[in-house]
């Protein structure tokens, strides 16, 4: 017997029928989707095109290889444009502030079009992770760099597994899998278990002894009591602790043995990485703070590329850990 699930498409079509929303944001998501769909496919088979290496290199053609990072942007953007209604785009491979449709667009989307870069070389899970916000339609705009708490809807697809996550404002965090039509399907609503049995940490254990004494006080403390898992790749260790609970974290380097290497702000960019995780996190009953203890959701950007350390997951965790920050 064939089982049929719920498409997105008609998932979605469904929610803004019953908030009497507009089309628009349908039109961007079919954007969005498409434009993960087009990278998933193009990095199953990176490998075979010579594209998972690094930019400048020459195939057996002779032709110049872009690196994969470098397609999954030139994808995102086609479709976005095509969309009729970003107004601007800030993305991880572009310095500048991309403007799109300035004239009549409608949201703002931040993204990374493939997020987790060492593990690219090799065909394992990276992330496209993407932020909207939602252009101000009373009034005069005002530089368009917004606060995770002003994003409208936040979400990720972990490539090349086809799962796609999305949050939507006040309407909680959904996760989808890609079937064998390409359809996503069967929205599941996702919430951080409450139960501790199954929850994980995850961070780069090799860091360890660089982060501030408090936060490797805390660590000493706690580890024994989680599992450990981590991938490399933010929106992959991020999935997991939506489905078991537990922290993610990536705190402020400040101990480095060679202080060149110290990252006193963060590593994460706040924008498009750690402001989307927030924020999925949230509407699944989660947090998220920086190294001072401050909730992401309520940092303010002061430019595109910013940084930001990041502790996001179960809130029991979060604030725990928040605690031992703000002290
Ligand atoms: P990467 O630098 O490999 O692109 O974007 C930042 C990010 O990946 C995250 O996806 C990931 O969680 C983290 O950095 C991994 O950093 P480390 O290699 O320092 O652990």
């Amino acid at each position: 017997m064939i089982r049929f699930e719920q498409t997105f498409t008609n998932f979605l079509l469904h929610h803004q029928e019953k908030h009497n929303r507009t089309y628009h944001f349908l039109i961007l998501m079919d954007a969005l989707i498409s434009s993960a769909k087009h990278i998933e496919h193009y990095y199953l088979t990176g490998a075979l095109k010579g594209n998972l290496g690094l930019a400048g290199n020459v195939n057996v053609q002779g032709e110049d290889v872009l690196r994969m990072d470098q397609i999954a942007h030139e994808i995102a953007i086609h479709y976005l444009r095509v969309s009729g209604r970003v107004v601007h785009a800030i993305s991880e491979e572009s310095e500048k502030i991309i403007p799109i449709n300035t004239e009549s667009g409608r949201y703002f989307v931040y993204f990374d079009p493939l997020d987790g870069s060492s593990n690219v070389a090799h065909g394992l899970p990276v992330g496209f992770l993407f932020g909207i916000a939602k252009r101000n339609l009373e009034g005069p705009e005002d530089g368009h760099l917004r606060a995770g708490k002003d994003y409208i809807a936040a979400g990720m697809f972990v490539i090349p597994t086809g799962t796609f996550t999305l949050a939507l404002k006040d309407a909680g965090t959904w996760r989808f899998h890609i079937d064998e039509t390409m359809e996503f399907l069967k929205p599941t609503r996702m919430v951080l278990p409450e139960d501790s049995r199954d929850w994980e940490l995850s961070f780069n254990v090799a860091n360890r002894y660089t982060y501030a004494e408090k936060v490797q006080d805390w660590i000493e403390q706690n580890e024994r009591k989680y599992a450990f898992r981590y991938l490399g790749a933010l929106a992959g260790d991020f999935h997991r602790i939506l489905s078991n609970g537990g922290m993610f974290m990536y705190p402020a380097i400040v101990n480095h043995p060679d202080p060149k290497k110290n990252r006193a702000q963060g590593k994460l960019r706040l924008m498009y990485e750690a402001a989307v995780v927030a924020f999925m996190c949230r509407e699944a009953g989660g947090t998220a703070v920086d190294e001072t203890g401050t909730p992401i959701l309520d940092i303010q950007p002061k430019e595109p590329h910013q940084r930001t350390a990041l502790y996001v997951g179960s809130r029991p965790l979060v604030n725990d850990i928040a605690r031992v920050l703000l002290g």
